[in-house]
Protein backbone atom coordinates (compact mmCIF):
# COMPACT_ATOMS: atom_id res chain seq x y z
CA UNK A 1 0.00 0.00 0.00
CA UNK A 2 1.30 3.65 -0.91
CA UNK A 3 -0.79 5.25 1.30
CA UNK A 4 1.86 6.97 2.85
CA UNK A 5 5.22 8.16 2.01
CA UNK A 6 8.05 9.93 3.46
CA UNK A 7 10.58 11.72 1.20
CA UNK A 8 13.34 14.18 1.56
CA UNK A 9 12.71 17.53 -0.18
CA UNK A 10 15.62 20.05 -0.90
CA UNK A 11 14.47 23.35 -2.62
CA UNK A 12 17.32 25.38 -4.64
CA UNK A 13 19.96 27.22 -3.56
CA UNK A 14 20.14 31.03 -4.37
CA UNK A 15 22.72 32.18 -6.98
CA UNK A 16 25.10 34.21 -5.56
CA UNK A 17 25.70 38.04 -6.27
CA UNK A 18 28.64 39.29 -8.37
CA UNK A 19 31.36 41.17 -7.82
CA UNK A 20 31.35 43.17 -11.53
CA UNK A 21 32.38 47.08 -12.56
CA UNK A 22 31.80 48.50 -15.49
CA UNK A 23 34.55 48.44 -18.57
CA UNK A 24 33.67 50.91 -21.32
CA UNK A 25 36.07 52.95 -23.57
CA UNK A 26 36.70 56.25 -22.12
CA UNK A 27 34.93 55.42 -18.53
CA UNK A 28 38.38 55.32 -16.66
CA UNK A 29 36.50 54.67 -13.42
CA UNK A 30 33.04 52.78 -14.41
CA UNK A 31 31.17 52.07 -11.63
CA UNK A 32 30.18 48.34 -9.70
CA UNK A 33 27.70 46.52 -11.98
CA UNK A 34 27.53 43.31 -9.89
CA UNK A 35 24.11 41.51 -11.14
CA UNK A 36 22.03 39.54 -8.35
CA UNK A 37 21.61 36.04 -7.68
CA UNK A 38 18.51 34.30 -9.07
CA UNK A 39 16.03 32.63 -6.73
CA UNK A 40 16.36 28.87 -5.61
CA UNK A 41 13.36 26.59 -6.83
CA UNK A 42 10.51 25.81 -4.82
CA UNK A 43 9.58 22.34 -4.22
CA UNK A 44 5.96 22.19 -3.99
CA UNK A 45 3.03 19.56 -3.97
CA UNK A 46 0.34 20.34 -5.83
CA UNK A 47 -3.15 17.79 -5.39
CA UNK A 48 -3.83 16.47 -9.83
CA UNK A 49 -6.96 14.83 -9.79
CA UNK A 50 -4.99 12.47 -12.93
CA UNK A 51 -2.89 11.31 -10.05
CA UNK A 52 -4.13 8.16 -8.08
CA UNK A 53 -1.97 6.72 -6.12
CA UNK A 54 1.69 7.89 -4.21
CA UNK A 55 3.54 5.11 -5.66
CA UNK A 56 5.37 7.30 -8.18
CA UNK A 57 6.56 9.61 -5.77
CA UNK A 58 8.03 6.39 -3.27
CA UNK A 59 10.20 4.98 -5.80
CA UNK A 60 13.05 8.26 -5.02
CA UNK A 61 13.75 9.63 -1.68
CA UNK A 62 15.09 12.51 -2.19
CA UNK A 63 14.17 15.19 -4.52
CA UNK A 64 15.31 18.96 -5.29
CA UNK A 65 14.35 21.96 -7.38
CA UNK A 66 17.04 23.71 -9.75
CA UNK A 67 19.27 26.02 -8.05
CA UNK A 68 18.82 29.56 -8.81
CA UNK A 69 22.29 30.69 -11.05
CA UNK A 70 24.60 33.26 -9.91
CA UNK A 71 24.61 36.98 -11.25
CA UNK A 72 25.93 38.80 -14.15
CA UNK A 73 28.39 41.60 -14.90
CA UNK A 74 26.01 44.72 -16.69
CA UNK A 75 23.81 44.15 -13.73
CA UNK A 76 22.05 40.90 -14.87
CA UNK A 77 20.11 39.00 -13.26
CA UNK A 78 20.56 35.22 -12.34
CA UNK A 79 18.49 33.13 -13.54
CA UNK A 80 15.53 31.63 -10.75
CA UNK A 81 15.79 27.86 -10.02
CA UNK A 82 12.92 26.26 -11.81
CA UNK A 83 10.09 24.70 -8.88
CA UNK A 84 9.76 21.35 -8.74
CA UNK A 85 5.98 20.22 -8.48
CA UNK A 86 5.13 16.97 -6.90
CA UNK A 87 1.75 15.65 -7.71
CA UNK A 88 -0.63 13.67 -5.68
CA UNK A 89 -3.70 12.44 -5.29
CA UNK A 90 -6.53 14.65 -3.93
CA UNK A 91 -6.61 14.18 -0.19
CA UNK A 92 -3.17 13.78 0.55
CA UNK A 93 -2.62 15.46 3.83
CA UNK A 94 0.83 16.81 3.86
CA UNK A 95 3.42 16.86 7.35
CA UNK A 96 6.66 17.63 7.83
CA UNK A 97 8.28 15.17 9.93
CA UNK A 98 10.99 16.51 12.51
CA UNK A 99 14.50 15.08 13.70
CA UNK A 100 12.36 13.67 16.63
CA UNK A 101 9.66 11.95 14.33
CA UNK A 102 7.11 14.22 15.18
CA UNK A 103 4.42 15.14 12.33
CA UNK A 104 2.64 18.70 12.18
CA UNK A 105 0.24 18.71 9.49
CA UNK A 106 0.65 21.39 6.94
CA UNK A 107 -1.31 21.19 4.73
CA UNK A 108 -4.89 19.00 3.60
CA UNK A 109 -5.01 18.80 -0.37
CA UNK A 110 -8.72 18.47 -0.42
CA UNK A 111 -9.50 20.02 -3.72
CA UNK A 112 -7.76 19.55 -7.28
CA UNK A 113 -4.94 22.36 -8.23
CA UNK A 114 -4.34 22.75 -4.20
CA UNK A 115 -1.10 23.52 -3.79
CA UNK A 116 1.44 23.71 -0.42
CA UNK A 117 5.19 25.21 -0.30
CA UNK A 118 7.34 22.06 0.97
CA UNK A 119 10.54 23.78 0.83
CA UNK A 120 11.27 27.14 0.15
CA UNK A 121 13.90 28.25 -2.58
CA UNK A 122 16.99 30.80 -0.71
CA UNK A 123 16.95 34.26 -1.78
CA UNK A 124 19.73 35.28 -4.79
CA UNK A 125 22.25 36.96 -3.34
CA UNK A 126 22.80 41.03 -4.52
CA UNK A 127 25.59 41.56 -6.25
CA UNK A 128 28.07 44.59 -5.89
CA UNK A 129 25.55 47.37 -7.09
CA UNK A 130 23.57 47.40 -3.70
CA UNK A 131 26.98 47.80 -1.45
CA UNK A 132 28.04 51.31 -3.39
CA UNK A 133 28.17 54.17 -1.30
CA UNK A 134 29.43 57.92 -0.70
CA UNK A 135 32.69 56.45 0.87
CA UNK A 136 33.11 53.05 -0.84
CA UNK A 137 32.31 53.79 -4.48
CA UNK A 138 33.86 50.25 -5.56
CA UNK A 139 32.50 48.07 -3.27
CA UNK A 140 34.87 44.46 -3.44
CA UNK A 141 32.00 42.86 -1.67
CA UNK A 142 28.98 40.72 -3.05
CA UNK A 143 26.48 38.45 -1.08
CA UNK A 144 26.35 34.47 -1.03
CA UNK A 145 22.93 32.95 -1.97
CA UNK A 146 20.88 31.37 0.30
CA UNK A 147 20.64 27.92 0.91
CA UNK A 148 16.96 26.71 0.02
CA UNK A 149 15.45 24.96 2.47
CA UNK A 150 15.56 21.25 3.28
CA UNK A 151 12.70 19.35 5.06
CA UNK A 152 11.12 15.69 5.80
CA UNK A 153 8.22 15.80 4.71
CA UNK A 154 5.14 12.73 4.95
CA UNK A 155 2.23 12.27 2.44
CA UNK A 156 -0.67 10.48 3.13
CA UNK A 157 -3.44 9.63 1.22
CA UNK A 158 -6.51 9.65 3.17
CA UNK A 159 -8.82 6.83 2.47
CA UNK A 160 -12.18 8.76 1.37
CA UNK A 161 -15.10 6.93 3.33
CA UNK A 162 -18.75 6.96 2.26
CA UNK A 163 -20.08 6.91 5.27
CA UNK A 164 -18.61 7.57 8.52
CA UNK A 165 -19.76 5.54 12.01
CA UNK A 166 -20.08 8.39 14.64
CA UNK A 167 -21.00 8.10 18.35
CA UNK A 168 -19.64 8.18 21.80
CA UNK A 169 -16.78 5.91 23.19
CA UNK A 170 -17.48 2.41 23.39
CA UNK A 171 -21.58 2.59 22.44
CA UNK A 172 -20.01 -0.24 19.94
CA UNK A 173 -19.10 1.07 16.91
CA UNK A 174 -15.81 -1.27 16.43
CA UNK A 175 -18.68 -4.22 16.73
CA UNK A 176 -20.96 -2.91 14.12
CA UNK A 177 -18.23 -2.43 11.83
CA UNK A 178 -16.62 -6.06 12.63
CA UNK A 179 -20.17 -7.36 11.67
CA UNK A 180 -20.95 -6.02 8.68
CA UNK A 181 -17.19 -5.86 6.80
CA UNK A 182 -14.65 -7.76 6.53
CA UNK A 183 -12.57 -5.00 9.13
CA UNK A 184 -11.49 -6.47 12.73
CA UNK A 185 -11.12 -3.75 14.77
CA UNK A 186 -10.35 -4.32 18.26
CA UNK A 187 -13.25 -4.68 20.62
CA UNK A 188 -13.30 -3.66 24.05
CA UNK A 189 -15.59 -2.78 27.20
CA UNK A 190 -13.83 0.29 27.53
CA UNK A 191 -13.20 3.60 25.83
CA UNK A 192 -10.83 4.55 23.50
CA UNK A 193 -10.22 1.55 22.27
CA UNK A 194 -9.94 2.88 18.30
CA UNK A 195 -7.66 5.46 18.39
CA UNK A 196 -7.39 5.94 14.35
CA UNK A 197 -10.28 5.45 11.75
CA UNK A 198 -10.99 1.70 10.71
CA UNK A 199 -12.32 1.14 7.25
CA UNK A 200 -14.78 -1.61 5.99
CA UNK A 201 -16.38 -2.31 2.99
CA UNK A 202 -19.96 -3.11 2.61
CA UNK A 203 -21.74 -5.02 1.03
CA UNK A 204 -25.78 -4.43 0.01
CA UNK A 205 -26.91 -6.90 -2.42
CA UNK A 206 -25.04 -5.98 -5.44
CA UNK A 207 -23.53 -2.71 -4.39
CA UNK A 208 -21.30 -1.92 -1.72
CA UNK A 209 -20.12 1.24 0.26
CA UNK A 210 -17.00 2.31 2.11
CA UNK A 211 -18.09 2.29 5.91
CA UNK A 212 -15.91 4.34 8.72
CA UNK A 213 -15.30 3.83 12.20
CA UNK A 214 -14.61 7.50 13.61
CA UNK A 215 -13.69 6.90 17.12
CA UNK A 216 -12.94 9.52 19.75
CA UNK A 217 -15.59 11.38 19.88
CA UNK A 218 -16.34 13.14 23.00
CA UNK A 219 -17.60 16.43 24.41
CA UNK A 220 -15.11 18.89 23.73
CA UNK A 221 -13.98 17.28 21.05
CA UNK A 222 -14.07 20.28 18.47
CA UNK A 223 -11.93 21.93 20.75
CA UNK A 224 -9.60 19.13 20.41
CA UNK A 225 -10.49 17.06 23.19
CA UNK A 226 -10.21 13.32 22.88
CA UNK A 227 -8.73 12.27 19.87
CA UNK A 228 -11.14 15.05 18.25
CA UNK A 229 -9.95 17.38 15.82
CA UNK A 230 -8.11 14.92 13.39
CA UNK A 231 -11.19 12.77 13.17
CA UNK A 232 -13.78 15.42 12.82
CA UNK A 233 -11.95 15.87 9.73
CA UNK A 234 -12.88 12.37 8.09
CA UNK A 235 -16.47 12.79 8.63
CA UNK A 236 -16.06 16.17 6.17
CA UNK A 237 -15.72 13.84 3.49
CA UNK A 238 -17.90 11.44 4.05
CA UNK A 239 -21.75 11.92 2.31
CA UNK A 240 -23.53 9.93 5.03
CA UNK A 241 -23.26 9.35 8.44
CA UNK A 242 -24.51 6.25 10.60
CA UNK A 243 -24.91 7.47 14.33
CA UNK A 244 -24.24 4.71 17.21
CA UNK A 245 -25.87 5.18 20.41
CA UNK A 246 -25.64 2.70 23.36
CA UNK A 247 -29.38 1.88 24.33
CA UNK A 248 -28.11 1.45 28.17
CA UNK A 249 -27.32 4.95 28.63
CA UNK A 250 -28.98 7.28 31.14
CA UNK A 251 -30.56 9.18 27.99
CA UNK A 252 -29.73 8.06 24.37
CA UNK A 253 -31.55 10.80 22.77
CA UNK A 254 -28.98 13.40 25.12
CA UNK A 255 -26.14 11.27 23.63
CA UNK A 256 -27.23 11.76 20.36
CA UNK A 257 -27.60 15.40 21.09
CA UNK A 258 -23.93 15.56 22.82
CA UNK A 259 -22.75 14.35 19.80
CA UNK A 260 -24.45 16.18 17.07
CA UNK A 261 -23.37 19.37 19.36
CA UNK A 262 -20.08 18.76 19.04
CA UNK A 263 -20.43 18.55 15.15
CA UNK A 264 -21.99 21.63 14.86
CA UNK A 265 -19.79 23.38 16.64
CA UNK A 266 -17.05 21.70 14.66
CA UNK A 267 -18.22 22.83 11.29
CA UNK A 268 -22.14 23.64 10.52
CA UNK A 269 -22.32 21.73 7.44
CA UNK A 270 -21.16 18.04 9.58
CA UNK A 271 -24.31 18.88 11.14
CA UNK A 272 -26.43 18.87 8.05
CA UNK A 273 -24.86 15.73 6.60
CA UNK A 274 -27.56 13.04 6.01
CA UNK A 275 -27.69 11.08 8.87
CA UNK A 276 -29.20 7.96 10.64
CA UNK A 277 -29.39 6.90 14.28
CA UNK A 278 -29.42 3.58 15.82
CA UNK A 279 -29.53 2.83 19.22
CA UNK A 280 -27.26 -0.30 19.50
CA UNK A 281 -27.30 -3.13 22.56
CA UNK A 282 -31.21 -4.19 22.14
CA UNK A 283 -30.18 -7.23 23.13
CA UNK A 284 -29.45 -6.36 26.65
CA UNK A 285 -32.57 -7.22 28.87
CA UNK A 286 -32.41 -3.23 30.62
CA UNK A 287 -32.41 -2.07 26.96
CA UNK A 288 -35.01 -4.24 25.73
CA UNK A 289 -37.18 -3.59 28.61
CA UNK A 290 -37.38 -0.11 27.79
CA UNK A 291 -37.44 0.27 24.03
CA UNK A 292 -41.22 1.81 24.12
CA UNK A 293 -39.65 4.21 26.39
CA UNK A 294 -36.40 5.08 24.09
CA UNK A 295 -38.64 5.25 21.41
CA UNK A 296 -41.05 8.01 22.99
CA UNK A 297 -38.03 10.30 23.76
CA UNK A 298 -37.03 10.20 19.84
CA UNK A 299 -40.42 10.67 18.64
CA UNK A 300 -40.75 13.40 20.99
CA UNK A 301 -37.86 15.70 19.15
CA UNK A 302 -39.31 14.25 15.65
CA UNK A 303 -36.26 11.64 15.23
CA UNK A 304 -36.41 8.83 14.45
CA UNK A 305 -34.39 5.80 15.35
CA UNK A 306 -33.24 2.26 14.41
CA UNK A 307 -32.64 -0.38 17.05
CA UNK A 308 -30.29 -2.97 16.40
CA UNK A 309 -27.53 -4.90 18.10
CA UNK A 310 -24.28 -5.51 16.99
CA UNK A 311 -23.53 -8.05 18.74
CA UNK A 312 -26.56 -10.19 18.19
CA UNK A 313 -26.75 -8.62 13.96
CA UNK A 314 -30.42 -8.01 14.63
CA UNK A 315 -31.98 -4.37 12.90
CA UNK A 316 -28.48 -4.46 11.06
CA UNK A 317 -28.93 -5.55 7.64
CA UNK A 318 -31.98 -2.76 7.26
CA UNK A 319 -29.85 -0.61 8.93
CA UNK A 320 -27.01 -0.80 6.25
CA UNK A 321 -29.65 -0.83 3.17
CA UNK A 322 -31.08 2.33 4.58
CA UNK A 323 -27.39 3.87 4.46
CA UNK A 324 -26.66 2.58 0.69
CA UNK A 325 -30.14 4.23 -0.14
CA UNK A 326 -29.19 7.08 1.89
CA UNK A 327 -26.12 7.66 -0.14
CA UNK A 328 -27.74 6.98 -3.59
CA UNK A 329 -29.84 9.69 -2.64
CA UNK A 330 -26.99 11.95 -1.53
CA UNK A 331 -24.79 11.15 -4.63
CA UNK A 332 -27.68 12.13 -6.87
CA UNK A 333 -27.44 16.11 -7.14
CA UNK A 334 -23.68 15.90 -8.03
CA UNK A 335 -24.60 13.97 -11.16
CA UNK A 336 -27.34 16.67 -11.80
CA UNK A 337 -24.88 19.26 -11.91
CA UNK A 338 -23.17 17.91 -15.29
CA UNK A 339 -23.93 20.85 -17.52
CA UNK A 340 -25.11 19.39 -20.96
CA UNK A 341 -23.45 21.39 -24.26
CA UNK A 342 -25.08 22.18 -26.48
CA UNK A 343 -22.95 22.05 -30.38
CA UNK A 344 -25.39 24.07 -32.89
CA UNK A 345 -25.20 22.70 -36.02
CA UNK A 346 -23.92 25.20 -38.71
CA UNK A 347 -26.09 26.73 -40.69
CA UNK A 348 -25.65 26.83 -45.13
N1 LIG B 1 -24.59 -6.60 24.64
C1 LIG B 1 -24.03 -5.93 23.64
N2 LIG B 1 -22.80 -5.43 23.80
C2 LIG B 1 -22.28 -4.77 22.79
C3 LIG B 1 -22.98 -4.54 21.57
N3 LIG B 1 -22.18 -3.82 20.75
C4 LIG B 1 -21.03 -3.63 21.43
N4 LIG B 1 -21.06 -4.17 22.64
C5 LIG B 1 -20.02 -4.15 23.67
O1 LIG B 1 -19.73 -2.80 23.99
C6 LIG B 1 -18.34 -2.65 24.26
C7 LIG B 1 -17.75 -1.58 23.36
O2 LIG B 1 -17.81 -2.04 22.03
P1 LIG B 1 -16.89 -1.45 20.89
O3 LIG B 1 -17.39 -2.03 19.62
O4 LIG B 1 -15.45 -1.62 21.22
O5 LIG B 1 -17.31 0.07 21.01
P2 LIG B 1 -16.70 1.34 20.24
O6 LIG B 1 -17.81 2.30 20.07
O7 LIG B 1 -15.97 0.90 19.04
O8 LIG B 1 -15.72 1.87 21.36
P3 LIG B 1 -14.36 2.73 21.22
O9 LIG B 1 -13.65 2.33 20.00
O10 LIG B 1 -13.62 2.37 22.45
O11 LIG B 1 -14.79 4.14 21.23
C8 LIG B 1 -17.71 -4.01 24.05
O12 LIG B 1 -17.60 -4.64 25.30
C9 LIG B 1 -18.73 -4.74 23.19
O13 LIG B 1 -18.68 -6.13 23.35
C10 LIG B 1 -24.30 -5.08 21.45
O14 LIG B 1 -25.00 -4.95 20.47
N5 LIG B 1 -24.77 -5.75 22.54
MG1 LIG C 1 -14.03 1.10 18.53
Amino acid sequence: MFDKVGIVVKAGDGGNGIVSFRREKFVPFGGPDGGDGGNGGDVLVIADAAVSSLKMLARKRYYRAANGKNGGSKKRHGKQGENLRLAVPVGTVVSYKSQIGDKTIIADLDQPGEQAVVAKGGKGGFGNTHFATSTNQAPQIAQKGEEGEENSIILELKLIADVGLIGYPNVGKSTLLAAVSAAKPKIASYPFTTREPILGVVEVGRLSFVLAEIPGLIDGAHLGRGLGHDFLRHIMRTKVLIHLVDGSSSSPVDDMIGVNNELSLFDSSLAKKPQLVAVNKIDLPQVSGRLAEIKESFASIDAKAFFVSAATGEGVSELMAQAMRLLQSAAKPEAAKIKKVFHPKPRF
